[in-house]
Formats: C-alpha cells, structure tokens, sequence
C-alpha cells in the first residue's frame, strides 16, 4: 500500500488538481484511505485544498525537516540514510547520544523542529526557537585517534559554508567553527565524544542554523552578536535543501578526510577563515592571549603570532576581536 508520502510526491509533481479516484486507481486504495492520508498529511501542516468534483491540490508545504522532505535532496550514501525527525527535544545532541551508546549507525541524523535545551561549547546555550532554524546532530564513528576528533569538526564548519555559499551566501569560518555572515554568528557547531585514548567510539556534531528569526524574534540576550539567513536578506534560501546539502558536503569532506588527511580540508578552510592576519584574542584556560590570527595547522590548532616571527599553537579557545565580543 502506497504511503502518504508517496501521495505527497504526486501532489507536489501536479500543480492542478487530482480527483480522489484516480489517486484511489493510481495507488490502488480505497477512496476513504485516499482521504486517512490526506488528512494525515494535513496534521504534519501539509496544506492540501480538497473540492468536490475536482479533487485534492497541494497549497503549501512546511519547512519542517521531515525524512522525506530531507531524503529528496539528499546524494549521499551513509550520511543520513538512517534519519530520525523529532517535533521537540532537549538537545538533539543529547537524544543522538543516547543513541550512540545503543549501537546506532555511524552516518545517523538526529534533527529537531525545536530544542528546549539546546546545547552550545563549555555548558553555554543554544538558543534554538521552534521552527526558526536548522537543528540536527550526525553520529560518526570514525576509525581515528581522539586528536583528530577536532578536525572532523572543522570539517563540519567546511561543509556548512560550502552548503550555504551554494545557495549563494557569503559566509566566514570563525576558528575554531562558528560560521559568521556579516560579522555576526548564523551557525555554531558542538561536536561531543567519547572514546579512549587511542579510538574514537562515537562523535555526535551538532549543527544549529538560524534561518527565519527577525530582528524583533532574536531573543534579546543574542541580538548583538548573532544573525539568520532572513536578518541579513537571503531568506529565500529554502531550509531542507540547505539542510539537506550541508550532508552532502559532510559527507564528501568526512570521506576526504578519511582518504588524504586534513590537508584539503584544511584549504577549504583557510579560504574562508575569518580575521586572518588580524589581531584577535583567544580566551583558554591558561587565559587570555593576544595577536596576529596566522590561520589553523595541520592539526586544526590556532596559529597565533604574538611575537613577531614567533608562532605559537592554541588547541582550544574563543577568539574575540576588537569589533567583535561575541561569547
Ligand atoms: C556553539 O557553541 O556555537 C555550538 C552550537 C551548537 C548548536 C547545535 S543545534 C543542534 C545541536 N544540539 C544542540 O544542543 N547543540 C547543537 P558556542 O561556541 O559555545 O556558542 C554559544 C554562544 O553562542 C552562546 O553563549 C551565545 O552567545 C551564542 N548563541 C546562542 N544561541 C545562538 C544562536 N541561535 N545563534 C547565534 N548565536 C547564539
């Protein structure tokens, strides 16, 4: 028996409208569950106009992350073949986790119409607004030592940057993976692992997008330092081909890395670096440092030239600059 996606699929192909019998016909179904599907449909804020006498015509469709809406755009083979959507949840890093320790598959997406604990680095907080942006988490299990856990997310930063500028968004890496549009934060990206010392046993990357927050919905504690594709003017960009690209991008990048290093992604990258050859600071634990942002090495660290001719490596930390405070 046909699903209600497969109907969905058909609707979308027709701008006119379908009667109830030749769907019935087409799917061999009855007429009444012809109509348990639509009404279906119409629950997940599918809009379908229903006329007598004339049939069933797709008006509108959500931007909601559903399989089906991601599967359509997706061109990889392991990278959210296995993919689970979910209304509401806590963090969708927290819900894949839980996951990862159940044997779930390396390549698995989590991705959440609202998260009420949304997650950012060191217990900060990732607010994430139902339905105002891209919220998901990939579980790979990579077969690296724990040192390259980091670059598996600068990997991630990569793929974010190229999915957008496809859809013709100009975007910066901000070491070590905010991606920033006009200066201002549009993504952030938590990777969380666990592993010994010399394996990787999961890593789950979560990746937040702000696609559809205004001036006037930005929650207010965020305002100053953070933007969406709408607040900057490309809100036309449709959000589950975007979502769906950046795992295609992941996808390519993870398996470069796995074939050749970091150093093609680490190009990528450096292409896109945000204040290079600026002066920055870099808050660590060891404290606040100060200099000229040399770009990343072969491991990912930081370069950072505090005195002249004097580079020095920095493995963990935010950078801030003069015109930009942004933690
Ligand atoms: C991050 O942390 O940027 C990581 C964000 C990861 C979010 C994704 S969403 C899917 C998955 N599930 C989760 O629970 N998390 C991941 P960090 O570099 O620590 O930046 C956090 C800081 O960014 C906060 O302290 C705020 O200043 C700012 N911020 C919070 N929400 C923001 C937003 N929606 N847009 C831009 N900036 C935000």
């Amino acid at each position: 028996m046909a699903t209600k996606e497969e109907i969905l699929a058909l609707l979308k192909n027709r701008e006119d409208f379908v009667s109830g019998q030749d769907l019935a016909e087409h799917f061999q179904m009855t007429r009444s569950a012809v109509w348990k599907h639509m009404a279906a449909l119409r629950d997940m804020g599918y809009e379908i106009e229903s006329v007598p006498a004339k049939g069933y015509r797709l008006r509108f469709a959500p931007n909601t992350m559903y399989a089906h809406e991601i599967n359509a755009h997706l061109r990889t083979c392991w990278l959210g073949r296995n993919y689970r959507y979910e209304t509401e949840v806590t963090s969708t890093n927290t819900v894949l986790k839980e996951l990862a320790e159940k044997d779930a598959p390396h390549g698995m997406v989590v991705a959440a119409g609202h998260q009420t604990a949304g997650k950012g680095r060191l217990g900060r907080k990732w607010s994430s607004a139902p339905y105002s942006g891209i919220w998901y988490s990939l579980l790979l299990r990579p077969d690296f030592p724990p040192q390259m856990a980091g670059v598996i997310t600068l990997a991630a930063a990569v793929s974010v940057a190229q999915a957008l500028e496809q859809f013709g968004v100009p975007v910066k890496i901000k070491w070590p993976n905010d991606i920033l549009l006009n200066g201002k934060k549009l993504c952030g990206i938590l990777s969380e692992m666990r592993g010994d010392m010399d394996h990787i046993q999961w890593i789950v990357v979560g990746i937040g997008v702000n696609l559809t927050a205004t001036e006037a919905t930005m929650p207010e504690e965020i305002r100053a330092v953070a933007t969406s594709l709408t607040i900057s003017g490309f809100g036309d960009v449709p959000q589950n081909p975007l979502a769906a690209e950046i795992l295609n991008r992941m996808e390519e990048n993870y398996d470069l890395l796995c074939a050749e290093g970091f150093a093609p992604i680490r190009a990528e990258w450096m292409a896109r670096g945000a204040f290079l050859n600026e002066s920055i600071t870099v808050n660590t634990i060891r404290g606040q440092m100060e200099g000229i942002f040399r770009g990343i090495d072969g491991d990912g660290c930081l370069l950072m030239e505090r005195v002249a001719g004097e580079i020095e490596r920095i493995a963990a930390g935010d950078v801030t600059t003069k015109n930009q405070n942004q933690k």
